[in-house]
């Protein structure tokens, strides 16, 4: 290891900051994330180095043709440090369950819910940060929230027909007008420096998203002129209040909880890998994140929690309300046999119940156990796997996260289906932005597998043979 590696930037050992990397969850006390992070990452730098040396030639895994026409299930092929997805269990951020962080990371006073704050703390540095240093990042965050006037004027501009993820996406790829990165790297900054305006852009990038929202909300459906950023609150407090609900303490506890859960699922998802890897070509953050909402707009991906929602109201008109089980049952093989999916259930990895669900479950039961959709959607629990099961296609017969969220947006008069998705994709920035960040600090390359087609693999069997 090298002179300057083992000391960083603050001049300590790195055998101590690796030691409390690895080894301690809770961030050192008065330092702030991009510093923490000029500390983490020669440490890091480091570790890679070390992993690569030792295991960089070794097989992980054989890859089969079937993988190859299969949406690439199971191919190792990525690096995000972020979380990793287990399929029985779920999801871990940076190695900790979601009760763990609803547990650990820091709350907002009178809250039970984590703030999200924390959680990209945690992400991006695997560390818990303590409750100053969430409220720094909440104020940080508050004091990054305007939008230039030229994007409010392109979302004054689209039609209220325009889906709120394009409408979205747009935004999100002309806040590039301002990116630190894409004007460092016009400056011919040096590779080892990438990550310090990808840092900038980041954390800009999440500061605007509660005005974009809020502002596509207001003008899609209605509402009037936009509240104004609160420094003094926290981040789900003033995207809670953009939308008109702020004033309910129980819907920005939900914000906390939604924003936390839905930021991130490993990099092979959708939206996650294409962030990832339209960030490898050095495309700025909004631009490698505006590529990822494309991604979450999908039906299959982020969609299906409007999808879900749609679902269940055409049930209702069809079925009516606290219809019986056996005309649930019905309604679902109807859909299967109509060549649709069941929106909400199924997932391409988790194979038992997701644990996003299950936090929402918890927190319905908490908050509103007798509400008339939260019913539904237990009841639709205890109907669809069976059915899935039954019908023998889904390798995974349970509900995933998109099965849940609808009913709680609901229940607080965010009835606006069209819009769920775009709370995912405000969510889902806080994954990728962090992977982003890493992805320049350790000089992440270019992504560029390799495709066959099928006469290729067809003569390299024959030839084989
Ligand atoms: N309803 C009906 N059929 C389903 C199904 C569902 N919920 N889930 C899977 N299948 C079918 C699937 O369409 C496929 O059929 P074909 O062989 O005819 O193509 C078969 O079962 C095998 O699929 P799989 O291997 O179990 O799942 P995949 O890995 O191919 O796909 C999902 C995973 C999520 C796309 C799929 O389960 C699905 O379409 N679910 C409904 C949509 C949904 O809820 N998406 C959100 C996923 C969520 F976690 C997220 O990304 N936000």
């Amino acid at each position: 290891m090298s002179a300057s590696i083992l000391r960083t930037s603050r001049t300590k050992p790195v055998w101590s900051a690796l030691a409390r990397a690895r080894f301690s969850s809770t961030a050192p006390k008065n330092t702030t994330l991009k510093e923490r992070l000029a500390e983490l990452i020669p440490v890091e730098l480091e570790n890679v180095k070390r992993v690569r040396a030792e295991h960089g030639k070794k097989a992980f895994g054989p890859v089969i043709v079937d993988q190859l026409y299969g949406g690439m299930r199971g191919l190792p092929a990525l690096i995000w440090d972020g979380s990793v997805l287990d399929a029985d269990e779920g999801i871990r951020f940076r190695g900790k369950t979601i009760p763990e962080c609803q547990e650990l990371l820091p709350k907002a006073p009178g809250g039970a819910e984590p703030l999200p704050e924390g959680l990209f703390w945690l992400l991006v540095t695997g560390e818990i940060p303590t409750q100053e240093q969430v409220t720094e990042l909440s104020k940080d965050w508050a004091a990054r929230s305007a939008i230039p006037e030229f994007v409010e004027e392109i979302l004054d501009r689209c039609p209220p027909t325009l889906h709120p993820m394009s409408q979205f996406s747009l935004a999100v790829t002309a806040l590039n007008h301002d990116s630190a990165f894409a004007k460092a790297y016009q400056d011919g900054v040096s590779k080892k420096e990438y990550w310090g305006p990808t840092f900038e852009d980041s954390m800009d990038l999440i500061a605007k998203l509660p005005n974009i929202a809020g502002r596509i909300y207001n003008n899609v459906f209605g509402k009037g002129k936009l509240a104004a950023i609160d420094p003094a609150k926290d981040y789900s407090h003033n995207l809670s209040t953009l939308l008109g609900f702020g004033d309910n303490a129980a819907f920005v506890e939900l914000m906390r909880l939604y924003i936390t859960i839905h930021s991130d699922h490993e990099g092979g998802n959708v939206s996650a890998h294409t962030g990832k890897l339209v960030g490898s070509a050095l495309s700025d953050p909004f631009l490698a994140f505006a590529a990822s909402l494309n991604g979450l707009a999908g039906p299959l991906h982020g969609l299906a929690n409007q999808e879900v929602l749609l679902w269940l109201s055409k049930m209702q008109s069809k079925i009516g309300e606290n219809a019986s089980d056996e005309a649930v049952k019905e309604y679902v093989w109807a859909t299967l046999k109509g060549g649709q999916v069941v929106p909400g259930y199924g997932h391409a990895v988790l194979r038992k119940t997701d644990p996003r669900y299950t936090a929402q479950r918890e927190f319905a039961l908490k908050h509103l156990p007798e509400d008339p959709l939260f019913k539904l959607v237990g009841q639709i629990y205890n109907i669809v796997p069976d059915i899935l099961l039954e019908a023998g296609k889904a390798k995974n017969p349970w509900p995933n996260v998109d099965a849940h969220s609808g009913a709680l947006l609901t229940h607080y008069g965010l009835t606006q289906m069209q819009f769920y998705t775009v709370l995912f994709g405000v969510s889902r920035a806080f994954g990728v932005a962090a992977q982003l960040i890493w992805d320049r600090a350790l000089g992440a390359p270019l992504e560029r597998p390799k495709s066959y087609s099928t006469a290729a693999i067809e003569k390299m069997f024959k030839d084989k043979s």
